[in-house]
């Protein structure tokens, strides 16, 4: 299905439009009547009804952006705007916002952007990405009610009743829809005859990721290349879990002051940071960390910090129920009866989930409900509201309950694990996929458990290292060396993020150049601007000669350390 009949018909569309001329400049392209001939017609995709009179064409020059992904770069493009419906549905509209590069260039790139959180798409955050590489690059409100609309606001019809066209929309629908009418668009924009090839590539982390993912599994042949981030995938298990931390607080009966689980952080980097071989305060194996660093030897270290907006200065001793929660938290969730329900966030992470509030008037720390976990259980659980205002009765059974019930609830829509990427790999797709080693909102192992999932159903007669050999040609999965989520972390500033992606991606596809080692960059601290490369998995990083020279190693106890048996779910996670 790489060209369907519809392609010929919007080309032939689009010929009286060719005949006068390819536009040359952006100011001929960026104009309402150009860019309504080169929309695709409406029955394009069955069941859609494009808008011609909605398109909004502004013409943006000079315009700066800087991101940790993508280098600072100044930008012309032109801002398209157009509204779409879905047949049958009463006032149903979706938008979609897309940057064209002037035609001088525009180098026969496409890209998709996603969101994060409830979000389906990062604003005028992402599309900077995609136009300083000469590619169209697009983003959907999903049909929401506007750009800053989350699909949250949009869930629930009434209490009681979920929105399934939302949901659906939230899950995979509204992105397969940007990325056909995206191209379709950018084709004929730009003139292109039907055996141009036009790259699609798609960036995107935490949910933005999920989505990325959510393309790659059921819509193989439409990319070329996918960059993902942190993905917030396996979905009932990842929201889920983010009230692990309080129900171990709960059942613990501590509610730690948050400078106590600073400190734990910050004597964990101390006491893991050599294990790398590279004193850089930098934790660049957290396996190791995890295997080899017994966090009760923080019991009794002081800690103290000032006072902050709403939290007052604390002062005081690591308690050994502290340690207790940490350690419960970092062991991940167990069931009543010992066995493993999933995996948690890596030694060095911060402890945002087990985040505490204070009371001023009992001078007491108390429990503060983590408001994505909360929300999943309201929203998708309950379908009656966003937040959740008590965890009375909660145990770590219910969570188990939460995560498979929703397992069987949203397996085709949110769950976003399906391991088959057949389509996706016959078609040529390559995959750069990364997440944080501090990661405190989604587990780095999430990440590493679907890539080792890819691994045992797409080679199942191939043995570990032959498998991940054939997997790693068009699969790479990178862990970041002090990353949190999505983002640099002050707590470990000399460690290095993968700003280049898009770049080393286009490499990848377009020059056969495969990324052994993922290219990164020091992006703050007194190292800043300093380059480094990050290993893919299964390999490790390894400092030797004093910090001087990284190798990228293989460590059997270090792997194993990724891997865990759930064998508290009696189903495949994958
Ligand atoms: C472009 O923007 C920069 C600052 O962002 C400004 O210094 C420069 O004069 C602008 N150039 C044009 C042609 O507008
Ligand atoms: C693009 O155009 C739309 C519609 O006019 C507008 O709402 C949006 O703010 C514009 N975006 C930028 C970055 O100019
Ligand atoms: C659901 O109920 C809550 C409070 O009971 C209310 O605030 C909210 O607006 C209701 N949501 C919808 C979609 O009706
Ligand atoms: C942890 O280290 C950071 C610097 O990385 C510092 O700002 C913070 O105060 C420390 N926290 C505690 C509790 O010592
Ligand atoms: C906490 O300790 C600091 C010194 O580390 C001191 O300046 C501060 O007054 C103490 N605060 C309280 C509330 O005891
Ligand atoms: C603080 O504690 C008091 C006394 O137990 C209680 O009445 C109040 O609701 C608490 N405040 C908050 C914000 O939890
Ligand atoms: C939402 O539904 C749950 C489960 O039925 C119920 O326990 C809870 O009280 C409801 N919350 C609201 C605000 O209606
Ligand atoms: C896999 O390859 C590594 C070297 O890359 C080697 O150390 C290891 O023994 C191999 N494992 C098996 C099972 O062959
Ligand atoms: C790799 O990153 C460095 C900065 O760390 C940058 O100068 C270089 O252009 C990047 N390489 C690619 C292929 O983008
Ligand atoms: C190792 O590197 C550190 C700084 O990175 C330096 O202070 C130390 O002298 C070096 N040791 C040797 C033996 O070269
Ligand atoms: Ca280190």
């Amino acid at each position: 299905m790489r060209s369907p009949a519809w392609a010929s018909i919007a080309i032939t569309a689009f010929a009286a439009l060719a005949n006068a001329g390819t536009p040359s400049t952006l100011a001929e392209l960026c104009t309402d009547s150009i860019v309504k001939a080169a929309l695709p017609p409406s029955e394009f995709i069955k069941g859609i009804t494009i808008d011609s009179d909605s398109v909004t064409t502004e013409v943006v020059t000079n315009s700066s952006f800087s991101s940790e992904f993508y280098p600072s770069a100044t930008i012309d493009y032109c801002n398209v705007t157009f509204a779409y419906s879905h047949d049958g549905i009463d006032g149903d509209q979706v938008l979609l916002e897309i940057w064209l590069p002037a035609p001088t260039n525009f180098k026969n790139r496409w890209l998709s952007t996603g969101g994060g959180g409830y979000a389906i798409n990062s604003g005028d955050q992402s599309l900077p990405g995609g136009v300083m590489y000469g590619a169209a690059s697009g983003m959907t409100d999903g049909g929401f009610g506007g750009f800053s609309n989350n699909a949250d606001t949009a869930m629930l019809l009434a209490n009681g009743t979920l929105n399934y066209e939302t949901l659906y929309m939230f899950a995979y629908k509204a992105h397969r829809e940007l990325s056909l009418l995206g191209k379709a668009l950018t084709r004929n924009v730009y003139g292109m005859s039907d055996s141009d090839k036009l790259y699609a590539y798609y960036q995107g982390c935490s949910e933005g990721g999920r989505e990325g993912w959510s393309q790659v599994q059921r819509f193989g042949d439409e990319w070329d290349g996918a960059i993902i981030g942190a993905p917030a995938f396996r979905w009932s298990f990842q929201q889920t879990q983010h009230l692990y931390s309080n129900i171990v607080e709960k059942t613990l009966d501590y509610y730690p002051p948050p400078c106590e689980l600073d400190k734990i952080v910050n004597e964990t980097i101390a006491a893991c940071d050599a294990m790398d071989g590279k004193v850089d305060w930098v934790v660049a194996r957290t396996d190791l960390c995890l295997l080899d660093f017994d966090i009760s030897t923080i019991e009794g270290k002081p800690y103290s910090c000032a006072a902050s907006r709403g939290t007052p200065a604390q002062n005081g001793t690591v308690s050994a129920k502290g340690i207790e929660v940490a350690k419960t938290i970092i062991n991940g969730l167990h069931d009543s009866q010992g066995r493993r329900v999933y995996f948690s966030y890596q030694p060095t992470a911060a402890f945002d989930d087990a985040e505490t509030q204070y009371n001023s008037t009992t001078g007491q720390w108390g429990l503060d409900i983590d408001q994505l976990g909360g929300e999943y259980i309201a929203l998708l659980v309950d379908k009656n509201g966003t937040t959740l205002d008590s965890l009375d009765g909660i145990t770590y059974d219910t969570l188990k309950d939460w995560m498979i019930s929703g397992l069987q609830e949203y397996y085709s829509t949110l769950q976003t694990t399906w391991p088959d990427l057949t389509p996706f790999h016959n078609a040529g797709g390559k995959v750069i996929h990364f997440h944080g080693d501090a990661d405190f909102s989604i587990p780095t192992a999430a990440s590493i458990r679907y890539w080792e999932s890819v691994r045992s159903i797409m080679y199942p007669n191939k043995d570990y290292n032959s498998s991940a050999e054939a997997l790693n040609e068009w699969y790479r999965l990178y862990t970041v060396p002090g990353a949190g989520h999505c983002a640099t972390n002050d707590a470990m500033p000399n460690g290095p993020f993968p700003q280049t992606n898009m770049a080393v991606m286009i490499d990848w596809v377009e020059n056969g150049v495969v990324p052994t080692t993922l290219n990164a960059t020091v992006l703050q601290g007194e190292n800043e601007g300093q380059n480094q490369q990050l290993c893919a998995w299964p390999l490790r990083p390894l400092w030797t000669n004093n910090g001087t020279t990284m190798e990228c190693v293989y460590n059997q106890r270090s792997i194993d350390s990724w891997h865990y048996d759930l064998d508290a779910v009696p189903m495949p996670v994958y």
